[in-house]
């Protein structure tokens, strides 16, 4: 890969490059093309991935999950959570999800097919572990399935569990399972996890790391053997554990996991959790990159999670879970599959198009042999296409652009700089801090209060690629910085 450098990249001129919008393909030829399996994928598990949004990073863009919290019990304790809230192996700690019955979620479950088109994986993700309260999670699968057949199922749990519902997860068809490990080493593990419940005992000290490492990489094992895809969550903890996930890594890539995503601990006095009390901090972006930079070589990383709710609705990074809370949901609702149907034709049209600008995007910057690596911030509403304005954004997706083509590797957020029709100084400030390590800002319009604050701190900023593809955008104005650097020097 090549090394990130700083540089002052010019801004290159738009010229007369039709922008492409969603109204407006920028390529009508290529419309009628079909995502198809990478090449680097079994047929058969692409089919299990390609509309996961978690799992498959271009799904991400066109599908939703939903989560349902109908499994509140837990057997371990994890020093980042606190019961109060959401189980924080897999959702942000703090916000609390409304518990539901299994004949509740399954009503909100059709509610919300019926309404989100996009949705397409159904996943228990706490507060609580989904296999140590398998009962009820298995009884939702099942009431689900009965009525609408073609939604994934998805869990995440802590693993201790797990070997007890191998075989019911294997025979109701659940492709994905998310293990949370964030210690190979029971000494590790001693530091996060003060107790565990196994076997109708309650486990302390190095003893209850050994016992759910154990039980983790037979679960892993389970898994695999099977052909259901694990994918594992880490929480990284600064100067507890951030050194041992390079560990992780390598074992459960050993162990066969599918992807592994390094998560920052979220920690705050206020959620009332034991690392929060404590005063242990969670990592910085540039610790959290420099991280997973150092992963990249082992399992495939997840750069794309939101850290979502444990009642999550939508696109990940957006939430709709307010539009559908339990008092909003009838009494008695049949499904109509016709609005999810109709959406996936579009999909897989409207991916056929993405995939041949990514790939045309690579090539093009394949060419700028020995150019520096450079990270991009773009504003985006669902990913896909560079198209909100700088002061609505409340994340920027980052990605890193060089000869090695454009590639997305997390996400920041930030507050909106834009509020009643002004900008804040004290939140542009803001957004300035959490652009650090990043060299461009890529949106669909900016002021020229902001476009010239963010310059002035070094970071260049362009809407001249208002609407296009992310890759095609930063593939053009990449291309253009050093196509202009190269004739100056002429
Ligand atoms: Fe939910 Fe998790 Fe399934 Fe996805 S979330 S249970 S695998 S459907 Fe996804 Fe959310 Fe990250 Fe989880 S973005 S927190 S990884
Ligand atoms: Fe909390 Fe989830 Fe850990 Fe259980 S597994 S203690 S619910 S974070």
């Amino acid at each position: 890969m090549s090394q990130l450098i700083n540089i002052q990249p010019l801004e290159p001129e738009r010229g007369n490059i039709r922008a492409s919008s969603p109204e407006q393909p920028s390529c009508a030829s290529s419309a009628c093309g079909k995502a198809s399996a990478p090449e680097s994928l079994d047929p058969d598990v692409w089919e299990k991935v390609k509309n996961h949004p978690c799992y498959s990073e271009d799904a991400h863009q066109y599908f939703a999950r939903m989560h349902v919290a109908v499994a509140p019990a837990c057997n371990i304790q994890c020093h980042y959570c606190n019961r109060k809230y959401d189980c924080a192996n897999e959702s942000r700690p703090g916000v609390v999800s409304e518990r539901m019955t299994p004949e509740q979620a399954v009503r909100k479950v059709v509610t919300v097919a019926n309404e989100v088109s996009q949705l397409s994986v159904l996943g228990i993700a706490g507060p609580g572990d989904a296999c140590y309260d398998w009962a009820k999670t298995k009884e939702t699968f099942e009431q689900v399935a009965k009525v609408i057949p073609d939604i994934k199922f998805c869990l995440s749990t802590n693993g201790l569990a797990l070997a007890d519902c191998i075989d019911d997860i294997t025979r109701m068809n659940i492709d994905h399972v998310t293990l949370t490990i964030n210690m190979v080493d029971p000494e590790v593990g001693a530091k996060i996890y003060p107790w565990i419940f196994f076997n109708n005992k309650r486990w302390t000290g190095i003893e209850a790391s050994q016992i759910l490492h154990e039980r983790q990489m037979l679960g892993l094992e389970m898994l695999k053997k099977r052909g259901i895809l694990a994918k594992v969550n880490s929480v990284m903890i600064p100067g507890v554990n951030d050194e041992h996930l390079l560990e992780v890594n390598r074992v459960v890539k050993e162990k066969g996991a599918f992807l592994h995503n390094v998560m920052p601990l979220i920690s705050d006095p206020a959620h009332g959790t034991h690392f929060g009390l404590t005063g242990q901090r969670g990592p910085t972006n540039q610790e959290l990159m420099n991280l997973q930079n150092r992963l990249s070589d082992g399992t495939k990383l997840m750069r794309h999670c939101r850290q979502c709710r444990a009642d999550a609705i939508g696109l990940l990074g957006e939430d709709r879970g307010q539009e559908f809370t339990m008092d909003k949901i009838p009494e008695e609702v049949a499904y109509n599959p016709a609005n999810r149907d109709s959406y996936r034709d579009i999909v897989a049209q409207e991916r056929g198009e993405h995939l041949e600008q990514k790939q045309s995007a690579d090539k093009k910057l394949a060419v700028l042999e020995e150019k520096p690596t450079i990270l991009v911030a773009v504003a985006s509403k669902q990913g896909g296409r560079i198209n909100q304005h700088f002061g609505h954004a409340q994340e920027f997706q980052i990605y890193e652009a060089s000869p090695d083509g454009v590639k997305l590797i997390g996400h920041r957020k930030i507050p909106p700089y834009c509020t009643g029709g002004n900008g804040e100084d004290e939140v542009l400030d803001r957004i300035i801090s959490a652009l650090d390590g990043v060299q461009a800002v890529l949106c669909a319009r900016i002021g020229d209060c902001p476009r010239e604050k963010l310059e002035k701190a070094g970071i260049k900023v362009s809407d001249a690629y208002a609407h296009d593809w992310i890759e095609s955008g930063i593939s053009a104005w990449y291309s253009a910085c050093f196509s202009e650097e190269k004739r100056q020097i002429a």
